[in-house]
């Protein structure tokens, strides 16, 4: 640990009073990420840490591989603060990767399988990052022809290393170099890693995320799971996503010494025969696929009584779905209200039918501040819904390199504005009840509508655009586009603007499920697109503004 060294250029740091604050509350207690698998392994070297595929790893192996990883990258040349991005399917690969970077004090910025050549390059060139790690293929697509389109624009990336076979590219593998244990190079209060934000301004925003404040997420959310070395988590959502890395997710489970079981598709019949065979106990899902795991209970014929706890979060889970997990499902429903940004919501084990069916919980620490104001910033009386203000000791101050952005997304007084409107109940539940932010939310991945825009601007035959959300009862919300043409008369053909976005290389749960073409877009008072009239024509019949 290097104390005096100087934490990552373009981190927005707590306050010193507010940091020295979660020190002498024991919050943040120091220890750096890759602490936690080291004291894993240190407590609990033969308990099984990992099942993925026919691979099952105990703590002191994996401990061992993630420092084997590290000895390779550290002689390939990665030095402390260098940026990688890093995108990989759900395979045991992810977590070396990542603690083998928290160990060199490296930074993963972390990408969703999902994301395409024009994101890649985004946080490629965002980040400034020397390596891109990924794999060969998955779900039928090359990221190595990716990784070649990106390098041939980015040559500050010297490396690319790929999992599997790697072709001109560092085989992962190559990588792992036998010696004793990695030493910690990393101060805790310092950058471990930077996540995507869902975005609402064009582009993500990297989200810097300390060792201190997400291992002290980490160990809280764990406590309130009641999560214990017996504990075994599913890991059915994109692992680098937050929700399943840390709330409490697969970081949690390693924290208590329990057992991750990976897979690569959430589907009920991937998932339920693992739940059966490996004695699952815990897992996370967006509600979509709750709905497809209620839809599909019962009519399998697996056994899923381990199952004691599900959570869905990342979308608003509808109270009539909600209801029906505790008698189709036979499990304790925990619903998740979390934002990669920090403040993560849940509803508690010992809360009644109606808060968990109803309401997206409390905040996880007694030290997380939330007020909710209205648009002027004065709150709102209590149980009306307006703008959640967030703040507090895993809450970020600023957003990676991006100060002016940071004016806007925080408080002059470092309240972190989450563009969600909530209600709080008496009890000091919240409810999500709409969105400020510029945002859709299809089933769990956001769009960020401005971006999309941008891609369909960039179509010759299109005038001008806006991207609403439209609900769907599967999703809970999708995407249309609303498109004023050049020419009415020439519109561009629905096939061909689809064409046009993948070409531009944008995850496919961007493109717009529906398009419809306005003679005119219409305005409000002040000039802008009135989105809203907009999206209520949408649930009229017909579409007329
Ligand atoms: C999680 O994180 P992100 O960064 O992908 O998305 C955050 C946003 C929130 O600001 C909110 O708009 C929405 O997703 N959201 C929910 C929700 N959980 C997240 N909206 C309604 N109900 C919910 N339960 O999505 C995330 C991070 C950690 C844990 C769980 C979810």
């Amino acid at each position: 640990m290097t104390e005096s060294a100087p934490l990552l250029d373009g981190f927005v740091p707590w306050p010193d009073d507010s940091s020295e604050r979660f020190r002498a509350l024991g919050l943040w207690k120091g220890e750096s990420l890759g602490d936690l698998l080291r004291n894993s392994a240190a407590h609990y070297p033969q308990n099984l840490a990992l099942i993925c595929g026919d691979r099952r790893w105990r703590y002191l192996e994996f401990d061992q591989r993630a420092d084997a990883l590290a000895r390779g990258l550290r002689q390939l040349g990665l030095k402390p603060h260098d940026r990688v991005v890093v995108q990989l399917p759900n395979i045991a690969e992810f977590y070396l990767v990542c603690f083998a970077l928290f160990r060199l004090g490296v930074i993963p910025v972390f990408a969703l399988p999902a994301h395409r050549r024009t994101e890649l390059a985004h946080f490629v060139s965002m980040s400034e990052a020397v390596a891109y790690i990924t794999c060969d293929m998955d779900a039928a697509f090359d990221y190595r022809q990716m990784a070649r389109e990106i390098q041939a624009q980015h040559p500050l990336l010297s490396h690319i290393i790929v999992q599997g076979e790697a072709q001109e590219f560092s085989a992962l593998e190559s990588l792992f170099l036998d010696g004793g244990p990695v030493d910690h190079i990393t101060h805790p209060a310092d950058v471990a890693f930077l996540q995507l934000s869902g975005g609402s301004t064009g582009l993500p925003k990297l989200i810097p995320r300390t060792h201190d404040d997400y291992a002290y997420s980490v160990r809280e959310s764990a406590q309130l799971c009641a999560l214990n070395d017996t504990s075994v988590y599913l890991c059915a959502l994109p692992a680098a996503h937050n929700f399943p890395l840390s709330s409490p997710g697969s970081f949690g489970v390693f924290y208590a010494g329990g057992c991750v079981v990976m897979v690569r598709h959430p589907a009920p019949e991937v998932c339920f025969p693992l739940i059966e065979t490996e004695r699952v106990t815990i897992t996370a899902l967006v509600p979509p696929i709750a709905l497809l795991w209620l839809d599909s209970a019962r009519r399998q014929p697996h056994d899923l009584s381990s199952l004691t706890l599900l959570q869905v979060g990342g979308a608003r889970f509808a109270p009539e779905a909600a209801k029906r997990v505790r008698t189709e499902l036979g499990c304790t429903l925990q619903q998740v209200f979390g934002m990669a940004e920090g403040l993560v919501n849940y509803t508690r084990l010992e809360d009644g039918e109606y808060l968990t069916t109803h309401t997206q919980g409390y905040p996880l620490s007694p030290y997380d501040e939330i007020k909710i104001v209205d648009d002027g910033d004065c709150l709102v009386p209590p149980g009306e819904p307006g703008h959640l203000l967030t703040r507090g000791p895993y809450t970020i101050r600023g957003y990676y390199k991006a100060p002016e952005h940071n004016q806007r997304s925080f408080t002059d007084d470092g309240y972190y504005r989450t563009g969600d409107i909530v209600r709080r109940l008496a009890t000091g539940h919240l409810i999500v009840e709409g969105r400020a932010k510029d945002q859709i939310n299809r089933g769990g991945e956001k769009i960020d509508a401005a971006e999309v825009e941008n891609h369909l601007m960039a179509h010759p035959s299109v005038r001008d655009v806006a991207l609403v959300a439209m609900p769907d009862a599967w999703l809970g919300e999708k995407s249309c586009a609303f498109i004023l043409p050049c020419s009415f008369d020439e519109k561009p053909r629905r096939q061909d603007l689809l064409i046009f976005l993948r070409a531009r290389g944008i995850a496919a749960y961007k493109l717009p499920d529906r398009i419809e073409y306005l003679p005119q877009l219409p305005k409000t008072g002040v000039g802008k697109i009135d989105k809203r009239a907009l999206r209520d024509s949408l649930t009229k019949t017909g579409v007329h503004p």
